[in-house]
């Protein structure tokens, strides 16, 4: 039995005092759409069975290398930051999944699936961490300054394998199915270390975390350009990650994190090329001016997020057997996090919404012609369809919200955790 953060009054009364202006935008829509040919009923449907998870640490304190600014009522633990977690799915209705980072998140996998089932939710990929110390975990006493699976040091490397597996076994015991193995391995310098040797470094212990994983598990390696490391990191982007899928086995996937790229790179291309090969595992969604800037989704650049679901949209059956997984992985330090998650949440279904709209036929027709003006204006026109009725009605067809963060905010749910959770120092969930 669920137990809704948010009392059903609120959201009843936010509800009620839009619906009529958003029936009406609905049927204007409804009747655009259908002059282009498209159910706009369709739409909806498809957007309802699209889901995306919330990283657990994009409740928590975001930050940047330089600072810390926590909010009021910030989650303690894991514990409140599935509260938060279900306030987002509940008024939002698109985040259904928590994917959580191991060891900022242990608790008791069975309180947690408690917890988890108690508020509708369930757990999505789970995330290692061997890009910091953890001074208070015994069995990691080893350093990884100078590297984890790749560290020169075969000590560090078995410590760095063991903590994968096990938060790999922790998923496991909580419904999980899915292991994210980001690592900050690199160099500052030139000659600081041998590219050849770190990546067959890498190599053998990702290697041996694919062998340990559970039976069901798939493995998704997630490449950054640079950050923490300067001048070389050991998997720096699709082409070594696409490498490491390969050499790893079936189970094996590259998980896009849009903010690892170098600013205008291609990311839809690299999208379209890991679905040709079969190696595309899914998605951190965030979105970022200048490097790994983890902002919400669609806020910088949505037409780059529409884009990339143009390429998934295009790939139809392929993409179902490769059945990605969708992440949000933002943290940063200005907003609500509660809100910036329900907006990012919507950006992407918005952004898989337009992509829908695309006439494909017509695209593929103009495309042959060398039509480049039309087939431009062809995807254009599907981004340029104003789609919010279709999320609002996907929502409410849900029970959620057709203003989420309005409904929030009517809610009052901030103000009340604040008078319950009093500030506590690092709570969890800081990115580097
Ligand atoms: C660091 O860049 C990072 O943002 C990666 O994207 C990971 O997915 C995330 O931290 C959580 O480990
Ligand atoms: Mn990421
Ligand atoms: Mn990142």
């Amino acid at each position: 039995m669920s137990e809704l953060p948010i009392h059903e009054s609120v959201l009843e009364a936010d509800n009620g005092k839009r619906q009529a202006a958003f029936e009406a935008d609905f049927a204007a829509l409804g009747e655009t759409l259908d002059r282009r040919g498209i159910a706009v009923d369709a739409i909806v449907e498809k957007l309802r069975a699209f889901a995306v998870a919330v990283p657990s640490w994009g409740v928590g304190t975001g930050g940047t290398r330089f600072a810390r600014f926590p909010g009021p009522g910030e989650p303690r633990g894991i514990m409140e930051k599935l509260n938060d977690c279900a306030v987002i799915q509940q008024l939002g209705r698109a985040t259904p999944s928590v994917s959580l980072h191991i060891p900022w998140d242990r608790a008791d996998p069975a309180a947690l699936k408690d917890k988890a089932a108690s508020l509708g939710l369930c757990f999505d990929a789970m995330n290692s961490n061997t890009f910091q110390d953890h001074p208070d975990d015994p069995r990691q006493p080893l350093s990884y300054k100078f590297g984890s699976l790749s560290h020169a040091d075969p000590a560090v490397r078995a410590q760095a394998v063991e903590h994968n597996l096990a938060v790999a076994e922790f998923g496991r015991a909580i419904g999980s199915t899915a292991l994210t193995v980001w690592v900050g391995d690199g160099a500052n310098f030139p000659g600081q270390s041998d590219h050849s040797r770190s990546f067959e470094r890498y190599l053998q212990s990702a290697r041996a975390i694919y062998a340990g994983l559970p039976q069901n598990f798939r493995l998704f390696t997630e490449h950054k350009m640079y950050e923490p490391a300067f001048y070389s990191t050991v998997v720096q982007d699709w082409g070594t990650n696409l490498l490491i899928a390969r050499e790893l086995g079936d189970r094996a996937f590259c998980l896009v994190d849009l903010g690892h790229h170098a600013p205008n790179v291609n990311i839809e291309q690299i999208v379209s090329r890991l679905i040709f090969a079969k190696k595309l595992g899914g998605f951190h969604f965030n979105d970022a001016k200048y490097g790994d800037d983890d902002l919400d989704a669609g806020s910088i650049d949505p037409f780059r997020l529409f884009l990339v679901f143009n390429e998934l949209v295009e790939a139809g059956e392929a993409l179902e057997r490769l059945a990605p997984a969708h992440m949000i992985d933002q943290s940063h330090n200005v907003t609500d996090p509660i809100e910036s998650l329900i907006r990012s949440a919507g950006e992407i279904r918005r952004a898989y919404a337009q992509a829908l709209l695309v006439d494909r036929a017509a695209l593929r027709g103009h495309q042959d012609d060398n039509d480049a003006i039309m087939a431009s204006e062809c995807l254009k026109q599907a981004f340029r369809t104003d789609v919010t009725p279709i999320l609002a009605k996907a929502r409410l067809l849900d029970g959620g919200a057709i203003d989420p963060i309005a409904a929030y905010r009517a809610s009052g749910y901030r103000k009340k955790v604040a008078a319950e959770r009093p500030a506590v120092r690092g709570s969890g969930g800081g990115i580097v």
